[in-house]
């Protein structure tokens, strides 16, 4: 008798679900990959439509930001990337991207009984821990964006937390803080459901201040690293273009654009 697995994704349901507002067919469903936003840009380069999604149960060589690792066992956590071809893509936009998939696996969490808070740009944390990930990847043209990579990657089971020497910052599952099992299924297509209902409105009022209620560290103090430089400031909260706002000491208002940063809560900055 067929038995079927909890645990595992199952491709024919995800066909039979999917697309969700216009996003996930064509579906390119691996048991086992290196990197879902690599196979997702090869599919984009080949020519593969807006919508594409790729998802894997477990990946081998999946990525943060630069060149950063990102740790996704088998059957245990979400890691899918989905192929976006916005149009009149603006290079600063590369926040609002990050926040797009971070405000649709927090609304999704939601969903499960789990309060998520987004670290800006692209964690999403639940009581200051990490819980899931957002890598944002564009194949630019001259100024025209060809195609965006949205990567997703999202720790569901205990078996998908990396153990402490393996990160930089504290980590937790949804089913850790749901204290109940979590149907990856579901999880998936609500975040899915989320990225389609956000991007219409990628960087208007709407988005930045649903981002902005969700701001993890709002009104503390934090550290950002950016290339060989860092800053420390209390935050106050994101502009109308995303940027994320600190008051330093003296009182001076800055704003910082999203680009290869490291942000940190200060008591936290020796981790
Ligand atoms: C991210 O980078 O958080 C983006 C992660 C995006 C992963 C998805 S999975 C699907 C798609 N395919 C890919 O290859 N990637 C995307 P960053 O902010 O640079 O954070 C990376 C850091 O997070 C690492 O240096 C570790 O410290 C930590 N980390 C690694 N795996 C983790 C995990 N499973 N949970 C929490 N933290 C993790």
């Amino acid at each position: 008798m067929f038995m079927y697995n909890q645990a595992m994704l199952s491709v024919t349901r995800l066909q039979a679900d999917l697309p969700i507002l216009g996003l996930g067919q064509p579906l390119y469903f691996h048991q086992s990959i290196g990197s879902t936003n690599d196979r997702a840009a090869e599919l984009a380069k080949q020519g593969s439509p807006h919508g594409t999604l790729v998802v894997a149960e477990e990946q081998t060589a999946g990525r943060g930001r630069a060149g950063r690792k990102w740790y996704s066992p088998a059957n245990a956590a979400l890691a899918l990337s989905l192929v976006l071809r916005p149009k009149d893509l603006k290079p600063e936009s590369m926040g609002a991207l990050s926040a797009l998939g971070a405000l649709a696996v927090a609304e999704a969490l939601g969903n499960e009984g789990v309060e998520a808070g987004i670290k800006w740009p692209n964690d999403v944390l639940v009581h200051d821990r990490k819980i899931a990930g957002v890598l944002v990847e564009i194949s630019w043209e001259g100024d025209e964006a060809e195609f965006v990579i949205l990567g997703i990657g999202v720790n569901v089971r205990p078996a998908s937390i990396p153990s402490d020497d393996e990160v930089d910052f504290p980590v937790t599952c949804v089913e850790a803080v749901a204290k109940k099992h979590v149907d990856r299924h579901s999880l998936l297509l609500a975040v899915i459901e989320g990225v389609g209902r956000w991007s219409p409105q990628l960087g208007n009022n709407a988005m930045i201040s649903a981002w902005n209620s969700r701001l993890a560290y709002l009104g503390k103090e934090v550290e950002v690293r950016m290339e060989g430089e860092s800053v420390s400031g209390r935050v106050d909260g994101l502009t109308s273009g995303g940027c994320l706002l600190l008051v330093l000491k003296d009182g001076k208002r800055i704003e910082v654009a999203v680009g290869e940063l490291h942000l940190r809560p200060v008591d936290r900055r020796s981790n």
